[in-house]
């Protein structure tokens, strides 16, 4: 009553008992200005989108959501949605070898979890066998390694895949995996039109941000219809394909471009399919969906309302009549990205509030990040954490209870509509050139994604993104949590025992015949898929089918080319900044030229935004940056060092690859005589790994949430410039 009184004074209107609040906003608008003395509370948010403190039926008029269940499903693809059957409760899991993996996945669905969703490790995601030498780093670290049809079958054992939703996330291998799958259950007893579940094979994105692809990107876009081709007349419940904007975000888009290119992408898988011949409703019920929900609570729901209103004028102008061609279903996960390394319970919380946002945006399936991310796989104790925070969600808040509760929400409409325009403008522009296999290939969507994630990284690294935990409200002494440590070796011998029995067991005859054809199928034009499933049944292994491949479509690499001028630009008036600039001037003196930093990537890691980062910041500080390529070997990281004669290595690790990899790297630096050229390391690094790394010679450790001001500070000091201590730089 007060605060209407008070609005009511400030306008001159006559204020007293019965005096009815006033309805325009130019009242409020004095009391609030009153109240603030005139700060300008608009909220300028990443996306370039300014969000006012006030939201009323003005803002939304000549808008309408219209009904859950009814087209342009901005309430969501259900009448009753979770009132009738709430989300999946799908946990992304993997690791070590498909005996431990199977064995976690029957845990969880005992402690409530509802469907599977597989996590690969990198030597499967890039199509070769545990036992190749370029993978030696990465098995079954990051994810469960499969081989082979056998892994398979563990992979599943007791879980009845005709009762089981099971998601998996591939996309290079895809070929050989869904064909693993398919026969897996074949052997099973379940039929082929009885597999639910979803397969990845989302080549687009992992050309622009995610990078296990394996074949350039042409045959790969084939590969893609193929699967629709196969999977629409074989499997009519499996999704064919998820449409994935979470790594977007992942490697720093912002709400706006991750929603449009993920659109802009979907509609280009939609035209090949037509392209390849099939009738797009014949396809299109079983495509589906998959975004992260970060901390920007009302604008990850409205993300998920625009992107169903998106989807749906997409699919009525590329001629579907199905309104189930037209609904957008969706997985989400939330954050990683998001999840800190310190004060590490804090990311319960996090996770907590973006599940909600997920429900309230209407996910189909959701996976709940654990409070270990920032650094490790899940334990079983941070699992369960992650895990039961979707349960209580569903089963103690009666938040379940009732349709789309933010519908008609003067904010969330507001913004649902803004960001369909928004991204509207985005996916205009894709389509003016040509689609988003060209916007790929012509660079400019990652650029833009790179440019926001340096952004980003100056924003938090000035302060002004807080980050309770990392750049606010530090904690002065961090306990290290109890992490899931995978010994890599012991898988890779257990997986190589393994091939080396499926190949005795196998009618090695048959088993080439199946891949000579597979082979000559690639040269023409016949289902991929279904000859891999000839040669999964012939127990071909997973890199023989990828080779088989491979042979006629070549394996595709890319040069990374780091953004220049975003993160230094935020600094530009930085008296600390400044004084690293003069840093790197008297380093430059001192050598008679620049220093020079090698950005490697080592492993089939293909998570390049810490490197892309590391070599924008680095740049703009006036080192000479040799953006080292994807997927290089540690003797393939060394010889580039040596050859471009560098001061320093940077090795970015972010798949578990590092204690493997990084000391190999200092091996054959050492062998070469070049002992001098300082090793760092950054990334995903666990503080109990720390020790290991500084004994085979790494001089220093930059884990997540680290500050690249401070970072610089560091390098220069290795390289002989006496930076003034960290505190006194402050
Ligand atoms: C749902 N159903 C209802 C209903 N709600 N029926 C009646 N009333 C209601 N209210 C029906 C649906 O129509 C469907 O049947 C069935 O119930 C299942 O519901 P769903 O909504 O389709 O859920 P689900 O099976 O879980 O499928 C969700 C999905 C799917 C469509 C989004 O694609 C999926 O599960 N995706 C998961 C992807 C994933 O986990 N990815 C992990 C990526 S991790 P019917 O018969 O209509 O099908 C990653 C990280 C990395 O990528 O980088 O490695
Ligand atoms: N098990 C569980 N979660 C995983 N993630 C990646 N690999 C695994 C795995 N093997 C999650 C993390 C990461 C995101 C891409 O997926 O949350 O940020």
């Amino acid at each position: 009553m007060t605060e209407e009184r008070n609005i009511g004074e400030d306008s001159g209107a006559a204020a007293g008992a019965g005096t009815p609040a006033p309805t325009g906003t130019e009242s409020w608008a004095a009391a609030a200005a009153k109240e603030v003395k005139g700060r300008d509370l608009t909220w300028a948010t990443p996306e370039g989108i300014d969000v006012k403190p006030l939201y009323t039926a003005a803002d939304v008029a000549g808008w309408d959501p219209g009904l859950p269940g009814f087209a342009p499903f901005a309430r969501g693809v259900r009448a009753s949605m979770y009132a009738g059957r709430p989300w999946t409760i799908r946990q992304y899991a993997g690791f070590s070898t498909a005996e431990a993996s199977n064995a976690f996945y029957h845990r969880n669905l005992k402690a409530g979890q509802k469907g599977l969703s597989v996590a690969f490790d990198l030597a499967t995601h890039r199509g070769y066998d545990s036992d190749h030498p370029r993978v030696t780093g990465d098995v079954g670290k990051a994810g469960v390694a499969i081989d082979s049809v056998e892994d398979m079958k563990i992979l599943f054992d007791g879980i009845p895949l005709d009762q089981m939703s099971v998601s998996m996330t591939m996309n290079g291998a895809v070929i050989p995996i869904l064909a693993f799958f398919i026969v897996a259950g074949e052997e099973q007893g379940v039929e082929r039109k009885l597999l639910d579940g979803t397969i990845q094979n989302d080549i687009l994105k992992e050309f622009m941000v995610r990078n296990t692809y394996i074949y350039p990107p042409e045959p790969s876009m084939r590969i893609i219809s193929d699967i629709f081709a196969y999977t629409s007349a074989e499997m009519p419940k499996f999704n064919s394909i998820s449409i994935s904007g979470y790594h977007m975000q992942e490697a720093g888009a912002t709400q706006v471009q991750e929603l449009a290119f993920t659109i802009a992408d979907g509609m280009e898988y939609v035209k090949y399919g037509v392209a390849s011949g099939l009738d797009i409703d014949k396809f299109a019920g079983r495509l589906s969906f998959f975004f992260a929900i970060g901390m920007n609570f009302f604008m990850e729901i409205a993300k998920l309302r625009a992107a169903r209103v998106l989807w749906h004028r997409v699919m009525t102008q590329l001629g579907a009549k199905d309104e189930r061609s037209k609904m957008l279903r969706t997985h989400c996960q939330t954050s990683g990205v998001s999840l800190t390394e310190q004060d590490p319970y804090n990311n319960v919380m996090r996770t907590t509030i973006e599940a909600m946002a997920a429900m309230l945006g209407g996910t189909q399936s959701l996976h709940t990040n654990a409070l270990d991310e920032a650094i490790a796989l899940p334990t079983d104790f941070s699992a369960r954490i992650a895990r039961n925070t979707q349960l209580v969600i569903q089963e103690e808040t009666g938040m379940c209870n009732v349709v789309d509760p933010l519908g008609g929400s003067y904010y969330v409409e507001a913004l649902t509509k803004r960001l369909v325009d928004e991204a509207w403008a985005i996916i205009e522009r894709v389509e003016r050139e040509g689609g988003m296999a060209k916007a790929v290939a012509a660079g400019w969507p990652k650029a833009m994604i790179e440019e926001a994630s340096a952004a980003r990284a100056a924003r938090v690294d000035r302060g002004e993104d807080v980050i309770v935990g990392v750049n606010k409200y530090r904690k002065e002494n961090e306990d290290p949590i109890e992490i899931l440590d995978v010994d890599n070796h012991a898988v890779r011998e257990a997986q190589v025992r393994r091939i080396q029995a499926v190949k005795a067991a196998r009618d090695e005859a048959a088993c080439r015949g199946a891949l000579d054809a597979l082979r000559e199928g690639a040269r023409g034009n016949a289902n991929l898929l279904a000859l891999a499933v000839e040669c999964a049944r012939a127990r071909a292994t997973l890199g023989e089918i990828s080779a088989a491949m491979e042979d006629v479509f070549g394996r595709y690499g890319t040069q990374p080319t780091p953004v220049k001028g975003i993160y230094g630009g935020a600094y530009t008036d930085d008296a600390r900044w400044l004084r690293l600039e003069e840093g790197v001037a008297a380093t430059e003196r001192r050598l008679g030229r620049k220093p020079r930093m090698l950005v490697a990537k080592m492993g089939q890691d293909g998570h390049d935004r810490g490197a892309n980062l590391v070599s924008s910041m680095f740049g703009d500080l006036g080192f000479e940056i040799v953006p080292g390529p994807l997927f290089q070997t540690p003797e393939e990281a060394a010889a580039l060092a040596l050859d471009k004669d560098v001061d320093v290595v940077g090795a970015s690790s972010l798949a578990a690859g590092h204690k493997t990899l990084i000391p190999e790297l200092i091996a054959h630096l050492r062998d070469a005589g070049r002992a001098d050229i300082k090793v760092i390391a950054g990334g995903v690094i666990p503080a109990q790994d720390y020790q290991a790394l500084f004994d085979a010679g790494v001089q220093a450790i930059f884990g997540p949430g680290t500050n690249l001001i401070a970072a610089a500070e560091e390098v220069l000091r290795l390289l002989g410039h006496n930076m003034p201590p960290q505190g006194e730089a402050a």
